[in-house]
């Protein structure tokens, strides 16, 4: 009676379901590096590498526990290239009578996992993901026949539940939920945030890196700068070193964005987290238990708190919930093409190329970079969510469709109509300049609504609100932006309109239209501030970004 007991790359953690009562004198753990996980969508770079490193860590840790792990590397020969085969495979080699796997993170692979039993022709077990702080049966309950999902609600029930934060059961410590109010505030200048400790390529990592390049040359990134935790050892130091010096400022600058500072006062622990190296439980009390020692304030935790408590656990119960229909949902009606510039970062919008740039060196932008600056502009440019989706799934580390797919359909695109968010988050150059130093060392004006060298963000965002103002008439949240819109001069409106067409249609031709008199001016930080106009590169013939 041999149970064949299956770990996916995303779930490399010591306490995951499928190997609960796992009985080492009989039962064989399979991991396995296929070709098809690698390039379902061409991830970056950095994620294969990230994903393979913390897989042979985790099988090593496992066979030091007396474990039998049947392990295939992404270049064994016999290597049949996808989870079905090599569960087929292992199987039959093991003489295994079952099969036991824990709930994957992607719609995709649960329809291919209930394919298996049809495959071997033994019973499967899919135990739920009990990594989650929310079972998927409770998310159910809990949405009902709501009418209306909102995260708040639901991060309120989860502080009850849980009792992070509370100092009574129906009592938020402080006294209020949400600090959110108070977590706005751009980067004041002189204010250098601490940076995050970086984890050196091992002897294992090395070697992956050197396959990923070998095998994947022409995905997007590079590798040049990896420096993520790949055990779960690791990924704890990682948080205690965000815990130490970049919390106690969380809240503050949870906003805020600065040329040349890729991570602020962010945490960057979602890659770990979301590979299973490290436990949100966790992360949620060492943040609590640095508030209730007075090491940070109550505004950073609770904001923090809320982000793995609340918005994790909210987004993958929408996911689950709401799936597969979620993913074709497309209710702005959104058709245009991403732009080659998301893939270049050769762009004169400072704030576009830092982003973008930061993301193909790292794998990594926070939050507010990926909602407000690209998030933003495909929101009001109108692309199409299917591409925005792709791209977002190939460009970070952290990218899995669970988490991915309601963030930028509900929370940047507001394609699912409204499930997600009650207005969508659109945003003129206004905001980006109040929360960032790109404006200053930008090819375009940000004080410009429309004309010569005006920044894009401006003309296409009343673009988008003309465009959608019927659709947001009945929307309170709207009712500011749309009262503005209806007391401009319509021939402004239909200048901007008339300009907003031509940017995106160069922007589609490959031509960005930048001003005649490019402003260099250097940015704070002096760095990638403008860049030159996209050329027909090669990496454009090169790397078709699409979904298999
Ligand atoms: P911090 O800001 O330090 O937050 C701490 C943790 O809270 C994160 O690691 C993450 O686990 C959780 N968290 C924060 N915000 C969210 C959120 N909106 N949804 C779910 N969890 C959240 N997150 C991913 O994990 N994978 C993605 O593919 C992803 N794609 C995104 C796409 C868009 C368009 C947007 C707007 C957000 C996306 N996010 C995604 C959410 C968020 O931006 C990242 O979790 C965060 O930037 C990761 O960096 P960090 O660890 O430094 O986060
Ligand atoms: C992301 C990823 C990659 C790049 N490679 C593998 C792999 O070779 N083998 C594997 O088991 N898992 C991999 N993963 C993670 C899976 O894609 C992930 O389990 C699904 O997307 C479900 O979340
Ligand atoms: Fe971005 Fe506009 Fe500011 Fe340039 S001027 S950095 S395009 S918001």
């Amino acid at each position: 009676m041999t149970t064949l007991r299956v770990v996916l790359g995303d779930q490399c953690s010591e306490g995951l379901s499928a190997l609960d009562g796992l009985d080492a004198a009989r039962d064989v753990v399979l991991m396995a590096e296929v070709r098809a996980e690698c390039t379902y969508v061409r991830h970056h770079k950095q994620k294969i590498a990230l994903v393979l490193s913390a897989m042979r860590h985790f099988a090593a840790a496992l066979r030091g526990r007396g474990i039998t792990v049947a392990y295939t590397c992404l270049d064994d020969a016999d290597n049949t290239h996808s989870l079905a085969g090599e569960v087929a495979r292992a199987a039959k080699a093991h003489g295994a009578t079952r099969i036991i796997c824990t709930h994957p993170g992607e719609f995709r692979v649960l329809r291919d996992m209930q394919s298996w039993r049809d495959a071997t022709g033994l019973p499967v077990e899919i135990r739920e993901d009990s990594r989650f702080l929310c079972s998927l049966d409770r998310f159910r309950a809990w949405a009902g026949d709501k009418k209306q999902l909102r995260m708040e609600y639901f991060y309120r029930e989860m502080r009850r539940a849980t009792g992070l934060l509370m100092t009574a059961p129906d009592e938020p410590a402080g006294g209020q939920w949400n600090y959110d109010a108070e977590n706005r505030a751009a980067l004041p200048a002189g204010l250098t945030p601490p940076r995050p400790r970086r984890f050196a390529p091992d002897a294992v990592t090395q070697a992956v890196i050197a396959l990923v390049e070998r095998e994947f040359p022409d995905h997007f990134g590079t590798t040049d700068q990896f420096h993520w935790p790949v055990t779960a050892e690791q990924a704890e130091q990682a948080l205690a070193d965000f815990v130490t010096h970049r919390l106690p400022r969380y809240g503050d600058y949870q906003d805020a964005m600065a040329q040349g500072e890729a991570t602020l006062f962010h945490a960057l622990v979602g890659a770990a987290l979301n590979c299973g190296l490290l436990d949100p439980m966790a992360a949620c009390r060492a943040a609590e238990a640095a508030y209730r020692s007075g090491h940070a304030p109550l505004n950073a935790v609770e904001g923090f708190i809320r982000q793995i408590l609340g918005w994790r656990e909210y987004v993958r119960g929408l996911y689950w919930l709401k799936m597969p229909a979620y993913r074709e949902t497309n209710a702005l009606e959104a058709h245009r093409k991403l732009p080659w510039l998301y893939w270049s970062g050769e762009t004169g919008m400072a704030c576009m190329a830092a982003a973008i740039r930061q993301t193909r060196d790292l794998a990594y932008a926070h939050h507010i970079q990926r909602l407000m600056v690209t998030g933003n502009f495909a929101l009001l440019a109108g692309l199409a969510p299917a591409e925005v989706n792709d791209w977002y799934m190939v460009v970070y580390a952290d990218a899995y469709e669970w988490v991915e797919l309601p963030n930028v359909q509900g929370m940047a695109l507001h394609a699912d109509g409204g499930v997600m968010a009650s207005k969508p988050y659109a945003a003129s150059g206004a905001y980006i300049n109040r929360m960032s130093d790109y404006c200053r060392g930008c090819a375009y004006d940000v004080k410009r609504p429309t004309g010569e060298g005006a920044c894009p963000f401006n003309y296409l965002y009343w673009d988008f609100m003309a465009r959608h103002a019927t659709r947001f008439a009945k929307n309170m949240r709207m009712a500011m932006p749309l009262r503005t819109l209806a007391k401009m001069d319509p021939n402004k409106v239909a200048t901007m309109r008339a300009q907003a067409t031509a940017f995106l249609d160069a922007l589609e031709a490959g031509a960005e239209p930048l001003p005649m008199a490019r402003r260099t001016s250097a940015s704070r930080a002096g760095r990638d501030s403008v860049l030159p106009l996209p050329e027909p590169t090669q990496a454009r013939r090169r790397t078709p970004p699409a979904r298999r």
